[in-house]
């Protein structure tokens, strides 16, 4: 058994490795990471208290880690397969996010690991996204997709019989785990030739770029990867000065004292060359790949998240134009909305709006325990709150993502039901819901302490 290597050092590997291989397909991307990590260590320097948080949740040391990358599926069982190999690097699915409503024909899950000591090792999750054949409305199109589709395998036979392996066993030695790394990353790679002609391209992309960008190829490239920002308002001006082109606008909330949630940008995909060979050789070009930054606040209850949902509404409810039209108007309405969202840690705990680990203050051992209760525990600076962090993502900030690097021409809307059943279906298992992992780690942490508290 303790040969097997854990499965968090396999994602670690691979996260590593799929990183370097962005890192020479995409090289503008390595001009993002460096330029994030100029403004990490830029705050950080400045940011005393920042630092001491990172450092007490034990986020110091991975903050140059990339946190996720996106990929885009065309079939069920390509899902189902998908589930499989992310779960021989320990990640699992979190949540289900429909982005037909905003004009996206895919549902998404996100392959994460889910407890706190898993993602202090690696971080690294990947935004899957299946796309929803029943929305192209064109039926002979749809059916040849679907066929084109069905000619393609995704993944190597080599990671094929590993996954199996792991799964028999319930594990990989190193040798199996450094084979299921590099072949595993194939089936993300980008490639320069896509199996269908240049017409039937035209044709998937007038219906929708995202279809084109599945059926055209011959596997799910990696569209981005995205490093963390401790100061995304600094990345997203200094982008323009560096020569990259920033999505207009910061996804999420507006800049707060105390971060919540997940805000995001983006440089703008790049156009590049592909030649079709469905019909002879022809030349042409794609939209796809991209760099993202996020910088993570704090994950919200519930309650939180229902009082986010509404004040991100009104915001954008009130705007003349889009956000994308004129950003200065949004960011104005987004901070006048969020005034109504407290912007200080303890009234976030008291009002339960959003998660916290509970940990024993450096120096309690020298504090007064009274009636010990968690209450006077706080109070009497026994114990201490730290924020945990957001790991996942949010449906309007997602689709706002694909939006900007899918062109202007994008549709504004799929009606439909949203179909969680299907999705889960399709992929095998249900997801988990991410509040119920983050109040586990809450009532974990508390335990804990009292635990020690007791002895
Ligand atoms: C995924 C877009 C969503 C995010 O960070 O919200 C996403 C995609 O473009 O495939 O990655
Ligand atoms: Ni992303």
């Amino acid at each position: 058994m303790s040969q097997f290597i854990p499965k968090a050092d396999i994602r670690h590997a691979f996260s590593l490795a799929m990183s370097k291989m962005y890192q020479t397909e995409v090289p503008l991307y390595k001009d993002l990471m460096d330029l994030v990590a100029d403004i990490n260590a830029d705050t950080l320097a400045k940011d005393g208290e920042l630092k001491q948080h990172l450092s007490n949740t034990g986020e110091l040391s991975r903050i140059d880690l990339e946190r996720h990358g996106a990929i885009r599926l065309g079939l069920p069982s390509e899902l189902a397969t998908m589930r499989r190999l992310f779960a021989v690097m320990g990640m699992y699915p979190v949540g289900y996010y429909d982005l037909a409503p905003a004009g996206v024909p895919v549902h998404s899950t996100a392959f994460r690991a889910i407890d706190s000591a898993e993602l202090q090792i690696s971080p690294f999750r990947v935004f899957c996204s299946l796309l929803r054949p029943e929305l192209i409305d064109d039926d002979k199109l749809r059916d040849t997709a679907l066929q084109t589709l069905q000619n393609r395998q995704i993944f190597s036979d080599g990671v094929l019989a590993l996954i199996d392996k792991c799964e028999q066993d319930g594990g990989l030695n190193a040798d199996d785990a450094d084979k299921f790394v590099s072949e595993a990353i194939k089936t993300f790679q980008w490639h320069k030739t896509s199996p269908i002609s240049k017409a039937f391209y035209e044709q998937l992309l007038s219906q929708h770029r995202l279809i084109a960008d599945v059926v055209g190829f011959y596997g799910p490239h990696i569209n981005h990867l995205t490093p963390r920002t401790l100061d995304i308002d600094a990345v997203q001006d200094e982008m323009g000065r560096r020569g990259i082109t920033a999505k207009e606008i910061i996804e999420g909330p507006p800049r707060r004292n105390c971060p919540i949630l997940l805000r995001q940008t983006s440089f703008k995909a790049l156009n590049e060359a592909i030649i079709f060979t469905g019909d002879g050789q022809e030349a042409g070009s794609h939209t796809a790949r991209f760099g993202e930054i996020e910088q993570r606040g704090i994950a919200l209850t519930p309650k939180g998240r229902a009082l986010y949902d509404e004040l991100l509404a009104k915001a954008r409810a009130n705007l003349a134009t889009t956000p994308e039209k004129d950003p200065d108007a949004y960011y104005q309405a987004l901070s006048e909305s969020f005034t109504a969202f407290p912007d200080d840690y303890q009234t976030l705990y008291n009002d339960g709006l959003a998660y916290f680990y509970y940990q024993l203050s450096d120096d309690f051992a020298s504090k007064d325990m009274g009636d010990k209760s968690v209450q006077t525990l706080l109070n009497n600076g026994v114990l201490r709150l730290e924020p945990i962090v957001y790991e996942d993502f949010l449906p309007v900030s997602a689709a706002g993502i694909f939006q900007s690097n899918l062109g202007d021409d994008a549709k504004s809307g799929y009606d439909g039901a949203s179909n969680q059943v299907a999705f889960e279906r399709d992929l095998g298992v249900a997801v988990y819901d991410e509040c119920t992992l983050y109040q586990a780690m809450m009532d974990k942490s508390l335990a804990e302490c009292l635990e020690k508290l007791s002895k």
